[in-house]
């Protein structure tokens, strides 16, 4: 909650893109060249305390003190607010999730949209779904659409200040409970680009490029007429695709680059076979080795002796979240 000290927590949950997010039309201002669909992902998240009118500015992050690069993006975002309201003085914060050591799993969206969330409140600022989604879109592009749960759409809006781009929540987690994201770690080990330069690499050098904003945006009405009927063969047949385009950019930028090992595409063809023997499941792959498979509880069985075969690293389950909070328990 928000208080008279400055100091406020929130907590929010990571997300999975269907529609995927890959290119900006603005760097500073993390404004993507096309909208993106994504639904939340329960149980993981990330608990962040902010309090102003510390003595100086400090970044801890899952019991560290953060430096360089991931301590300047926290201060960064805290200086957005900072520069309208100059008073709020010095920040703390600190910040943890519950991610499965064997990382690979990206948490950046739920760290953003719980440092908006709490940086606002801790501001003083009253609740307002847009502009915590605008100034978690500050952070981290794909932390815009962790600030609401269930299925968020995150529109690439028209305006050159970035007003309009944000996300909204389309499908609350209730209206498909039993929509499963499996998460197959097959690696655990750092990628070698991060997703800010892959996109970079595929706006500025792939020739698919434009070829995948046009098929991209029409995806997301798509994949939102399949969601309301809760179909999961349209849907996982739509994200498929989706996650081939994207990495098709990547395939055919200079240098190539490949997020997928070997592993990843001995899981991915084997899907095919597995869907002829009856099992509904899709995959989806973010810029990184580790497929995340989507099903129904009901199929969880058979999907999860499927992910087995591949000897995963781990296995995280995940469903729909709810939308990021605000706690009264801090962290310090
Ligand atoms: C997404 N990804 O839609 C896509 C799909 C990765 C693949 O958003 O540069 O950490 O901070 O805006 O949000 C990962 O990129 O990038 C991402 P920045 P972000 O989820």
């Amino acid at each position: 909650m928000s208080t008279a000290s400055g100091k406020a927590t929130a907590v929010a949950h990571s997300n999975i893109a269907l529609v995927k997010y890959w290119g900006k039309r603005n760097e500073a201002l993390i404004l993507p060249w096309q909208s993106s669909l994504s639904v939340t992902l329960a149980p993981l998240e990330v608990k962040t305390t902010v309090a102003f009118g510390a003595q100086q500015d400090e970044v801890h992050i899952n019991g560290k003190e953060a430096k360089g690069n991931e301590r300047a993006r926290v201060i960064a975002l805290a200086d957005v607010l900072r520069k309208e309201m100059p008073v709020l003085g010095p920040v703390c914060v600190h910040s943890g999730g519950n991610f499965p050591a064997s990382a690979g799993l990206a948490s950046s969206a739920a760290a953003f949209a719980a440092l908006a969330l709490a940086l606002r409140s801790a501001a003083g600022l009253a609740r307002d779904v847009e502009a915590t989604s605008l100034l978690a879109r500050l952070g981290s592009g794909s932390a815009c659409r962790s600030v609401q749960g269930g299925i968020c759409v995150w529109s690439r809006g028209e305006r050159e200040d970035g007003a309009d781009s944000f996300a909204r929540q389309h499908f609350a987690p209730q209206h498909w409970p039993g929509l499963r994201m499996v998460a197959v770690i097959l690696s655990g080990e750092e990628k070698a680009v991060k997703s800010r330069d892959g996109m970079r690499s595929a706006v500025e050098t792939s020739p698919y490029y434009s070829a995948w904003v046009k098929s991209a945006e029409e995806d997301i009405e798509r994949a939102l007429q399949a969601i309301g009927a809760c179909d999961l063969e349209q849907l996982g047949a739509l994200a498929e695709r989706n996650a081939w385009r994207m990495h098709a950019t990547s395939f055919a930028a200079k240098p190539p680059l490949s997020y997928m090992r070997p592993s990843t595409l001995a899981m991915l063809l084997a899907l095919e076979e597995e869907r002829q023997k009856g099992t509904p499941v899709w995959f989806t792959l973010d810029a990184g080795p580790n497929p995340v498979l989507l099903t129904e509880e009901a199929h969880l069985p058979k999907v999860l002796a499927f992910a087995d075969r591949f000897s995963p690293l781990d296995i995280v389950v995940c469903h729909p979240g709810g939308d990021a909070r605000l706690l009264e328990s801090h962290l310090f």
